[in-house]
């Protein structure tokens, strides 16, 4: 008999340690749209790991680079020295971007991506004379990882109050979820554009003069799938434009097939100065991210002093394991048009999920791509969790969901059959009605 796991070295993240560790919930296998639980069980994947494994699991065409990459040649420095790979699938990933993104900065994770999006935003201010520019705007109910350039321009309280004062000079702008006004809509909300003018109060303030860049989510992903309204993002570009403030899209969720195109830029049709990406670009199978930048601030550093254009980089920039994973994952999803798929499956996602209007508990739906949310009412006194208990019940049955505060969120992979959306949705209805 196997010795009983020890659960105590391991710090888990975000997770409640005490409470998982007394009731542990250990996956072991994965394959297509299904995990394998350690005591036997299928569990059908509603949210492609971590909104990461867009392809599915365990794809064979993307394991199999790996392991030739790790068996061909495990690592080569990042620094001064190069692999033919990195190059590569920047190309590849450039030639998806919209527009004049043409530059791709590697990194390891969502985190590193936006940390390195902010200090690109610096440094092109600089190399151009304009090192005051200092400050960034984020968004409330923005996520934006854990780093502390993220949690600052992050808009979430519980993520920032046990860290200080992390970066200063950061402002925020309003949220746009509303339920009076956008409750149970379909796809982008009609009401709300307007708060992207509350930009315009904080360059009065602030004067232009001083920010560097606006960070937003084009969908607010985290805390619970926030579509952008109407115009909103447009709004955005065009105040940012105005007053020569870089925008930045983090789209660490949204990139590579989530919403049904290549970038939530192309499906909100606006474009941003820089692009934030991680988890799709290998389908969660190799840590990477990496930051897409216009070549306008490419050219910009590449006219700066001769020698190290931006002293920032990391040990594992464009790994080569990352790399054959990201190449083999563009692969994969251009020869089963997984994106296209995504679109198509979209208005059966949104259909389902709003088939749970007037299920007990439920509170607003909502959905984008191939994003759907469910809001619950709170529990009198104890915000999240009834949400929670709905995660448990749900992996109970056989499925699991995400859940973020009083919020169930569903991402499957985008090889998702209707038959599995509807098992998806069937087995939420079943657990909300059984719920207190
Ligand atoms: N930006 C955005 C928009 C994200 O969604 C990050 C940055 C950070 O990425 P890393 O790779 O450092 O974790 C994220 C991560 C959830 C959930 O349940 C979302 C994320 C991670 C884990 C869970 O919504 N997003």
């Amino acid at each position: 008999m196997a010795t009983a796991l020890d659960f105590e070295s391991h710090w888990m993240p975000f997770t409640a340690n005490r409470q998982f560790k007394a009731a542990p919930r250990l996956l072991v296998e994965a394959k297509g749209m299904y995990y394998k639980t350690s005591d036997g069980r299928r569990l059908l994947d509603g949210f492609a790991g971590l909104w990461c494994c867009n392809a599915g699991h365990c794809r064979e065409p993307i394991t199999a680079a790996i392991a030739k990459q790790a068996a061909t040649m495990d690592y080569a420095p990042a620094f001064n020295m190069g692999h033919p790979l990195s190059f590569e699938l920047a190309a590849r990933i450039a030639k998806l971007a919209p527009g004049n993104l043409d530059h791709v900065f590697f990194c390891n994770s969502g985190s590193e991506a936006v940390d390195t999006a902010l200090k690109i935003a610096l440094g092109f201010h600089r190399v151009q004379g304009r090192g005051e520019r200092i400050r960034f705007i984020g968004r409330e109910r923005g996520y934006h990882g854990v780093g502390f350039g993220g949690i600052s321009v992050g808009g979430i309280p519980a993520n920032r109050k046990m860290f200080g004062t992390m970066l200063q000079g950061v402002d925020h702008l309003p949220h746009t979820h509303n339920l009076e006004k956008n409750a149970f809509s379909r796809g982008q909300p009609e009401w709300g554009s307007h708060l992207a003018d509350d930009l315009e109060r904080l360059v009065a303030l602030h004067d232009a003069s001083t920010i560097a860049a606006v960070i937003v989510e084009p969908m607010a992903g985290s805390t619970g799938v926030l579509i952008p309204p109407k115009g909103y993002l447009q709004r955005l570009r065009e105040i940012t434009a105005k007053h020569g403030i870089l925008l930045i899209f983090d789209e660490v969720i949204t990139a590579f097939g989530r919403m049904g195109a290549n970038f939530a830029a192309d499906v909100y049709g606006v474009r941003p100065d820089m692009i934030t990406f991680a988890k799709g670009v290998t389908s969660g199978t190799v840590p990477m991210g990496g930051v897409l930048v216009s070549s306008d601030i490419y050219k910009a550093f590449m006219s700066g002093p001769a020698g190290i254009e931006i002293f920032h980089g990391y040990t594992y920039s464009a790994h080569p394991l990352a790399c054959a994973a990201g190449i083999a994952t563009l692969d994969l999803y251009a020869a089963e048009g997984l994106f296209d798929r995504a679109a198509r499956m979209a208005p059966r996602l949104e259909d389902a999920m709003h088939s749970l209007k007037g299920t007990r508990h439920v509170i607003d739906i909502r959905n984008h791509g191939l994003v759907g949310a469910v809001e619950l009412a709170p529990r009198p006194g104890a915000p999240g969790a009834r949400a929670f208990d709905a995660f448990l019940k749900c992996y109970e049955k056989g499925v699991l969901v995400r859940q973020t505060g009083d919020i169930i969120a569903i991402a499957p992979a985008l090889i998702v059959e209707e038959a599995q959306i509807d098992q998806i949705v069937s087995t939420l209805r079943d657990v909300l009605a059984s719920l207190d």
